[in-house]
């Protein structure tokens, strides 16, 4: 039996990041499927705030995407997804935070808003978020390298790159628009997809959209606004 047990949901990108980590630390893991829809009722006693990812190790449970990762990080360095160098590492850090409190917000709400003007306000919102990671993310860290803070992949990579794979889904059902000229993000993009942690673990647009869908028709009012 492994030691390290994640608890995760295939559709939630909040553990997509983790289940991204684990692969590219090549650390061996038991992997269990959480029904969201019907979580059992011994999660509860898992996860602290009932949510996915959730993970086990040495007796141990811990929460958060974000302090998972940066638990993985620490517990197994190899190859390291932070950089030594401490301003480096807070503005990981920071984009890190980007990604929780601007881009998963925003995408988010773009979706599942309460109201049509709350859903359209948050497109506003995400195509403000995307520019953003463009001009003062990608421009600002990568250099000439593929990867958000260069040549190396980091923890930033993993933590983001979930809603990019998410996004097109958003964009056949909720209509968003991505801004024109987001070139750099767009290579990114591609070079995190082509690695074979992201590429072993990925759904295609019509699994997003499907469960969309679904989760949309159990919420009538924004069914019907966005038919
Ligand atoms: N801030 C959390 C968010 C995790 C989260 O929202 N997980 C969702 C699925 S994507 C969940 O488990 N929802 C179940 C619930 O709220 O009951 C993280 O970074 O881990």
């Amino acid at each position: 039996m492994s030691e390290l047990t994640l608890y995760s949901a295939k559709a939630c990108p909040y553990a997509h990041r983790t289940r991204l980590v684990l692969a590219e630390k090549n650390v061996a893991f038991e992997l269990v499927e959480i029904d969201l829809s019907n979580k059992p009722e011994w999660f509860a006693e898992v996860s602290l705030y009932g949510k996915v990812p959730a993970l086990e190790h040495q007796g141990q449970r811990f929460v958060e995407s974000a302090v998972i990762n940066e638990y993985i990080e620490e517990t197994f360095p190899e190859p390291p997804l932070l950089p030594r160098d401490a301003a480096r590492r807070a503005l990981a850090r920071i984009w890190i935070d980007f990604a929780n409190t601007r881009l998963a917000t925003s995408y988010g709400k773009a979706l599942w808003g309460a109201t049509e003007a709350e859903r359209e306000a948050a497109k506003g919102e995400l195509a403000a978020a995307l520019e953003r990671a463009e001009r003062d993310g990608l421009a600002q860290l990568s250099g000439a390298g593929s990867y958000w803070l260069g040549a190396v992949p980091s923890l930033v990579d993993f933590s983001l790159y979930p809603w990019f794979e998410r996004l097109p889904a958003l964009e056949q059902l909720a209509g968003f628009r991505r801004p024109a000229g987001l070139d750099r993000l767009q290579r990114w993009r591609d070079a995190v997809r082509a690695r074979p942690s992201v590429h072993a673990i990925e759904n295609p647009v019509s699994f997003y959209a499907e469960r969309y869908r679904n989760y949309r028709r159990a919420q009538p009012s924004v069914a019907a606004a966005t038919a």
